[in-house]
């Protein structure tokens, strides 16, 4: 199969070509995009050497697949031309994630939406994925009312400019291409751009994208996303108000069984998620799982995943899996 990597020498790019090798994808041809500076800048993949094209030339190779992490802009104006060329796109950007006309997927919850007529396909965003991971089986059981969550969110998700910024604080260098504010030592209450009501972009993301993913609307959702220095990946503090009640233990034992979830909630043995530990791996950790004392049929969690790999990369590719099982392409 034709593969396309469009942003390959990004961040993101970079996690999808190492989990495409990981996961043994079946690629006959990798076809690595981007930008017009970085081609025919060389990279590795698998023992082999491939030079990076330009857009439109890896239109015209007419690759089954193309997995997309480079920006919205770039996706909104060259994932129609590969589609109109017969590729099936898969997006990380957030570009087409609210278009009505195209699905929102995280595999274990919702690939049965897919069809073969969805050329181009929306990966959502990181922050959204380890939530509903971890809150679909539970809306399955018990029905979600509300969902409050806090996201502590690695410096990752800005991109490479601000992992180079943290170095650079950590050495005391001067980094005049900085932004506003230090992140060594800090807490940074904004993640993206602030909309006309007050909240960022990613705290909408969580609540827009949370309504389409489970396919319902009347989920109330409220979001605070707080950008800190660690870089393994992103942290939530999630509280759910279920209209039915619960057993703690049960909900232990749903997100056992749930493809992908790892439960680590041992209070003897201080056994919960941390970053610096999800790094590098697939599964969304879910730990402090806890009755909230405070109001009936509500439950408080601490949910960890990589955001550069659930998050993003493994996500993408995982939809792309599901396409070549399902012959949806
Ligand atoms: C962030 N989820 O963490 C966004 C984009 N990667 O900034």
């Amino acid at each position: 199969m034709r593969v396309a990597v469009v942003g390959a020498t990004g961040m993101v790019g970079e996690i999808m070509l190492q989990v495409l090798a990981e996961r043994n994808f079946p690629v006959t041809e990798l076809i690595p995009v981007a930008s017009e500076k970085s081609v025919g800048k060389e990279i590795e993949w698998k023992g082999k050497t491939y030079k990076v094209v330009g857009l439109q030339t890896a239109v015209d190779m007419k690759p089954e697949i193309a997995l997309f992490s480079a920006g919205g802009e770039t996706s909104l104006e060259w994932a129609p031309k590969f589609a109109a060329a017969g590729t099936t796109v898969i997006d990380n950007s957030s570009a087409w994630r609210m278009d009505a006309t195209k699905k929102l997927v995280v595999p274990e919850i919702n690939a049965s939406v897919l069809t073969k007529e969805d050329k181009i396909i929306a990966n959502p965003n990181c922050s959204t994925i380890q939530m509903v991971m971890a809150l679909a089986p539970l809306h399955t059981k018990y029905d979600i009312k509300r969902i409050v969550v806090s996201t502590y969110q690695s410096i990752t998700g800005t991109g490479v400019k601000a992992v180079r910024q943290l170095e650079n604080e950590y050495a005391g260098i001067q980094d005049e291409m900085a932004y506003k504010y230090p992140i060594h030592r800090n807490a940074i209450p904004q993640c993206d751009s602030f909309e006309a009501n007050g909240y960022t972009k990613e705290e909408m993301k969580l609540v827009r994208e949370t309504q389409k993913i489970l396919n319902d609307n009347t989920i109330a959702v409220t979001a605070t996303a707080i950008r800190i220095p660690v870089v393994g990946g992103h942290s939530e503090a999630v509280n759910i108000q279920f209209e039915n009640d619960f057993d703690v233990n049960e909900v232990r034992q749903i997100l056992h069984n749930t493809p992908g979830v790892t439960v680590q909630d041992n209070l003897d043995t201080f056994t919960y998620p941390m970053p610096i530990y999800a790094q590098g791996k697939d599964d969304v950790f879910v730990g402090r799982i806890r009755r909230d004392e405070s109001q009936p049929n509500t439950i408080n969690m601490w949910i960890v995943a990589d955001n550069l790999r659930k998050g993003a990369a493994t996500n993408t590719i995982q939809i792309a899996e599901y396409l070549v099982a399902n012959k949806l392409v």
